[in-house]
């Protein structure tokens, strides 16, 4: 039996919720092998997330910033959705709403079958021409080394994802922060929260009356203010909340 103990509390709200929100972090896709974003891997070490994920750094040496997300974008091809993305698709189907805020650009909630998703800092398997903002998928653009031109406008094309000093897209923020003030339970998995705005969601749904269960593998931030902290990886911990919250439910 796993050694995840979650307090009675938890249980009542996991039973009788009617709307659940989950914002996940890197950590959430830790165990699908992808590095988390301040632990940033091998060759790229020498430089810090924040120099790189940045238009200006891009402008500057759109090669380099290119070969930092091919590099990512072979990572993400190689990998899969761990048992926290399948759980947590699966837990979507107990609640009347339930819905997903993340930080990351893996696509790896959708590929696991959650359906209600909001990416707040973009999809890395999407490209888009700064010139004159035409899409790319990655097929179209990923074998080249350098960074690749738009053929409609001659434009650079980057990756559809939002860098440091950019704008979330407003859909998906307000779609973010609608699913964090009207939750009955929000989830903060495998997320550092100091990337704002998104690290204020956690907060936002507290100040709105949810109970707020962080999911780390160590403490935060944010876990003073959490209502429960759970230490554990992702991919242990919510396959027991699915257990234990389809055993609640089917109590009713
Ligand atoms: C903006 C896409 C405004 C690119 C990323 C206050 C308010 C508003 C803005 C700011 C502010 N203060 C500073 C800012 C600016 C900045 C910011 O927040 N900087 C930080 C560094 C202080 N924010 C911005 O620039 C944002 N834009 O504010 O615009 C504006 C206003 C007017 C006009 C113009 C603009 C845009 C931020 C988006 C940046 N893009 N990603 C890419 O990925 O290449 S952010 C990047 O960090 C990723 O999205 C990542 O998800 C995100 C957050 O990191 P985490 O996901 O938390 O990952 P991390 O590695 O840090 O932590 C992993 C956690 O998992 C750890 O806690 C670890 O313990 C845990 N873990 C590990 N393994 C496991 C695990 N947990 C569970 N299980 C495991 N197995």
């Amino acid at each position: 039996m796993s050694s995840i103990k979650i307090s009675d509390r938890l249980k009542n709200v996991l039973r009788s919720a009617t709307r659940v929100t989950v914002f996940t972090g890197a950590g959430m896709s830790a165990e699908s092998g992808v590095p988390t974003f301040r632990g940033v891997d091998g060759i790229w070490k020498k430089f810090k997330p924040e120099e790189l994920a940045n238009f200006d750094a891009f402008m500057k040496n759109p090669d380099l910033v290119w070969e930092w997300y091919k590099h990512r974008k072979q990572i993400i091809t190689d990998i899969k959705p761990n048992a926290g993305h399948y759980a947590l698709a699966e837990m979507e189907a107990l609640y009347r709403k339930f819905s997903i805020i993340t930080q990351n650009i893996d696509n790896l909630h959708r590929r696991a079958g959650s359906k209600e998703i909001f990416e707040l800092h973009g999809n890395i398997e999407r490209n888009y021409c700064v010139g004159c903002g035409k899409f790319y998928e990655n097929q179209e653009v990923t074998e080249q080394k350098r960074a690749p031109h738009c053929p409609a406008c001659g434009g650079l094309i980057r990756p559809d994802v939002v860098w440091f000093g950019e704008m979330l897209p407003a859909d998906e923020w307000n779609g973010g922060v609608e699913a964090s003030e009207h939750c009955d339970l929000f989830f903060s998995i495998g997320t550092s929260a100091v990337v704002f705005p998104a690290a204020s969601l956690p907060q936002i749904a507290k100040a709105s009356g949810a109970y707020v269960v962080e999911i780390n593998i160590e403490q935060t931030d944010f876990s003073a203010r959490a209502d429960e902290v759970l230490i554990g990886k992702a991919a242990e911990v919510l396959p027991v909340i699915l257990k234990i919250s389809k055993e609640l439910i089917s109590q009713k």
